[in-house]
């Protein structure tokens, strides 16, 4: 068909009416995001040709070294957020602190909380990285609000292509970049998560530091036939739960009691997507969107996938 993935990101929002205030506005915030992450997918694709690869020299709140990517990233974002009428806080893994954009009562009327660039340190070796981020709404000029609260969530895979998988609250639907174009194009619409699917995504190397229920789980799994896919990009590994099914988990251990994906740029986003997709994503105690957070940067165990996948995690950890 000659019409075949002709309507943008900007077209398909608008066209669906979204049952929401200041749906106008937000669509600009989306599309303030989807030009920072094309300027992103830039970079990466030519981030050994452009000499910016490997690290930046300095270390982020997390004692984590930042990749130089990272800063790039994380300042692109910024860059076209602020430039956005309608955003009023940022907040990124990148930065120790939210940064103040603009007052509610100037029009700043939501907060974007992100991870500029998930995985990064995967970039070296030309493995699938991500920006990930959270839309919630500015009410009391604080980013630290449950995940419920969420007005839009999403990612964007820069891998073998450049994907944005997004959820305004009415479904998630996935975007492929047209470099043609210059543009995201709708491809699907609606995406379900398979009820099963006999895959784990989960980094085995700490299997001995895992709580028992956890390692009950996985002597299940490969008693069961069970796949083992982890790329430990938490971007690749979501995308590819999302897409074919199964479960991810970054459980708790004794090094990182609360698990290492936090709550606010990582688990409360991809929470998001999973339930709107019909699946599953806890803490292991809990839903993940439940979480009240105190603070900006805390972290969350997460398990989330195909709804029968984590129901067979958590009957183990409730042994
Ligand atoms: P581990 C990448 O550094 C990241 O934050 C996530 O993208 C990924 O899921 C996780 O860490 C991988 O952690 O401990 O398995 O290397």
């Amino acid at each position: 068909m000659v019409h075949e993935n002709l309507t943008t990101l900007r077209e398909h929002l608008v066209s669906r009416k979204l049952a929401l205030e200041h749906a106008a506005e937000l669509i600009d915030v989306i599309g303030a995001i989807s030009l920072a992450s094309r300027s992103i997918a830039h970079k990466v694709r030519r981030a050994r040709l452009a000499d910016v690869l490997g690290e930046a020299g300095g270390d982020n709140v997390h004692g984590e070294a930042q990749q130089k990517l990272d800063v790039i990233s994380n300042e692109v974002l910024l860059h076209c957020l602020r430039r956005c009428p309608s955003v009023g806080i940022c907040a990124s893994e990148e930065e120790d602190e939210a940064v103040p954009v603009r007052p509610l009562s100037d029009g700043g009327r939501f907060c974007v909380v992100y991870d500029p660039l998930d995985g990064s340190s995967n970039i070296d070796v030309a493995v699938s990285v991500g920006t990930i981020f959270s839309v919630l709404p500015n009410d009391d000029e604080s980013v630290l609000q449950r995940g419920e609260r969420q007005l839009a969530a999403g990612y964007v895979v820069y891998g073998s292509s450049v994907l944005m998988v997004l959820t305004l609250g009415e479904g998630v639907d996935l975007f492929v970049l047209d470099p043609d174009l210059g543009d995201f194009v709708l491809v699907q619409q609606g995406l379900q998560l398979p009820a099963s699917r006999k895959i784990y995504s989960l980094n085995e190397a700490y299997r001995d530091d895992f709580p028992g229920g956890y390692q009950r789980y996985l002597d299940d799994a490969h008693a069961g036939g069970y796949s083992s896919r982890y790329i430990g990009s938490m971007v690749g590994d979501v995308h590819r739960t999302l897409l074919k099914g199964g479960v991810f988990l970054y459980p708790p251990t004794t090094q990182a009691p609360s698990g290492k994906l936090r709550l606010l740029y990582e688990g409360n986003p991809m929470a998001m997507l999973v339930e709107q997709a019909g699946g599953t994503a806890t803490t292991g105690s809990g839903r993940i969107v439940e979480v009240e957070p105190a603070e900006l940067h805390q972290r969350t165990p997460v398990i989330l996938g195909s709804r029968e996948e984590v129901a067979r995690v958590l009957g183990h950890l409730q042994e």
